[in-house]
């Protein structure tokens, strides 16, 4: 990982710009304080922050061209960086993917910096990939962008509405192109120009219209000699996207350094919250993989020794190993002696209501529960009781974790009521059940089991 306070810090003393840069830098050291496997996770987080810290601090500019296939795109960038840099061709679907070139000529500098670049950025047709791949890649590609060029040659099919629309809505400043001007006789022009003008209306101020040549086709130029007599020849015009440079540099002349200040901002704000999110989330499946590991583990313990000592002693010991799990989940280091005091305060916590539990099962257990030849087992409600107080209490220990280690206002007894009540009792005592018949090799009584167990 590349470490951002190691490059040269900008020279920019725009608050604004400080600001933005500060909220990527934090951003990434949140991601670096991550553990190893959760930082796996967010390579792709990571990479795009990076990439996102070198851009605001050495100035560059990104502008994206989209539009149909064919529409121009790539000739767009020829004739306004003044070299075949890009491949252009008559087949539709010649650009395969999204890539960037720097426009060196652009006589463009963020003001405040000693240099800086403008890029800009060629991606295949919008129809090229479909649907929600579309949608995906405009969305990512547009979150980056400071400029966004929509290129068209005619009035706009519902694709490319539908595309407009979806990146005007990641509001960054946009100018529709309207290019192979030079197909069109003068009354065409005119009536592409104004159905183009009313489709914009709402998504792009009117002055961000322009119109191009970008790649013109040839014409006949005739030429008189000096004998009077005329010769025809076929020459290329030059491109004309003169009016479309003016309006990239004056948009770039105002808003250029606010442009890259506010996108890194919106960016890492973004991250920030992704980050956040994919971090609880992650830890959430693995406390809960934790808890439901450790309840069945206790459930089979218990079910296979159903001597009462052992469902003290042996039962608390696998609660505390629980806590010790779930701490590291969180990033928090609890010992033994942590976690069996953090198990006996919430056994206490939920006695009331554990012990209320295991009466229910077993006085209703007791009722109909045969199996096999018709022997009374209480080994299976024991263990299942045994495992779901686990389970209650590993939740409740996932919220103290959840809190960095505090149970904030709330009482353990508190939240171990609120558990309960939001569990789905039945449900996880069923999974239980499973667990224990599985371990205890009692499936070939499935059955029996579905006569007796289910109808608690
Ligand atoms: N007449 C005319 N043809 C143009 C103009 N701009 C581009 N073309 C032609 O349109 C065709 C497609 O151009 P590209 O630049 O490859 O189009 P693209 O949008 O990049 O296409 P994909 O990469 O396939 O999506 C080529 O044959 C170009 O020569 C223009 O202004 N006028
Ligand atoms: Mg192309």
């Amino acid at each position: 990982m590349s470490n951002p306070t190691a490059q040269s810090e900008p020279s920019v003393e725009d608050p604004n710009y400080v600001e933005a840069v500060k909220s990527v830098e934090s951003t990434l050291s949140k991601l670096r304080g991550c553990s190893d496997s959760e930082r796996e996770q967010l390579q792709k987080e990571l990479s795009g922050l990076t990439e996102m810290y070198d851009k605001v601090t050495n100035g560059r500019v990104e502008i994206v061209i989209f539009g149909e296939i064919s529409t121009g795109k790539s000739a767009m960038i020829n004739a306004l960086i003044g070299r075949a840099v890009a491949e252009v061709d008559i087949q539709g679907g010649w650009t395969k993917e999204v890539w960037g070139t720097e426009w060196d000529g652009s006589g463009y500098r963020i003001p405040g910096f000693q240099s800086s670049e403008i890029v800009v950025v060629d991606t295949p047709g919008i129809n090229e990939v479909g649907g929600q791949d579309r949608a995906e890649l405009a969305e990512t590609t547009a979150r980056r962008a400071d400029l966004i060029l929509f290129v068209t040659d005619s009035d706009l099919n519902e694709t490319e509405y539908a595309a407009l629309v979806e990146l005007a809505a990641v509001q960054k400043p946009m100018i529709l192109v309207f290019n192979k001007c030079d197909l069109y006789n003068d009354e065409d022009l005119a009536k592409v120009t104004d159905l183009l003008k009313g489709r914009l209306e709402g998504l792009i101020p009117a002055e961000h219209f322009v119109r191009t040549s970008a790649d013109p086709r040839e014409i006949e130029y005739v030429i008189e000699k000096e004998d009077g007599s005329t010769e025809s020849e076929w020459r290329k015009p030059e491109p004309d996207v003169g009016e479309l440079k003016s309006l990239i540099l004056t948009t770039l002349e105002k808003e250029g350094l606010g442009l890259i200040a506010l996108n890194a901002a919106m960016y890492a704000a973004d991250k920030s919250d992704k980050i956040a999110s994919m971090r609880i989330k992650m830890r959430n499946t693995r406390a809960d993989q934790v808890i439901w590991s450790m309840a069945a583990t206790k459930a089979v313990v218990v079910a296979a020794n159903p001597l009462p000592f052992f469902d003290v002693i042996g039962g608390y010991t696998i609660d505390a190993l629980m806590m010790v799990t779930l701490s590291k989940v969180y990033g928090l280091e609890f010992n033994m002696s942590q976690a069996r005091g953090l198990s006996k305060t919430l056994a206490a916590a939920g006695g009331v209501y554990a012990l209320g539990e295991l009466a229910n099962y077993g006085s209703s257990l007791f009722k109909g529960m045969t199996f096999g030849l018709g022997t009374v087992l209480t080994m299976i409600p024991q263990g299942a009781a045994a495992g779901f107080t686990s389970y209650v209490i590993g939740q409740a220990a996932k919220r103290y974790f959840e809190q960095g280690g505090s149970w904030g206002s709330d009482s353990p007894k508190s939240v171990v009521q609120d558990i309960l009540n939001s569990t789905d009792r039945d449900s996880v005592v069923s999974h239980l059940k499973s667990a224990i018949s599985e371990k205890l090799n009692l499936n070939r009584h499935a059955d029996d089991e579905k006569k007796g167990w289910f109808g608690w």
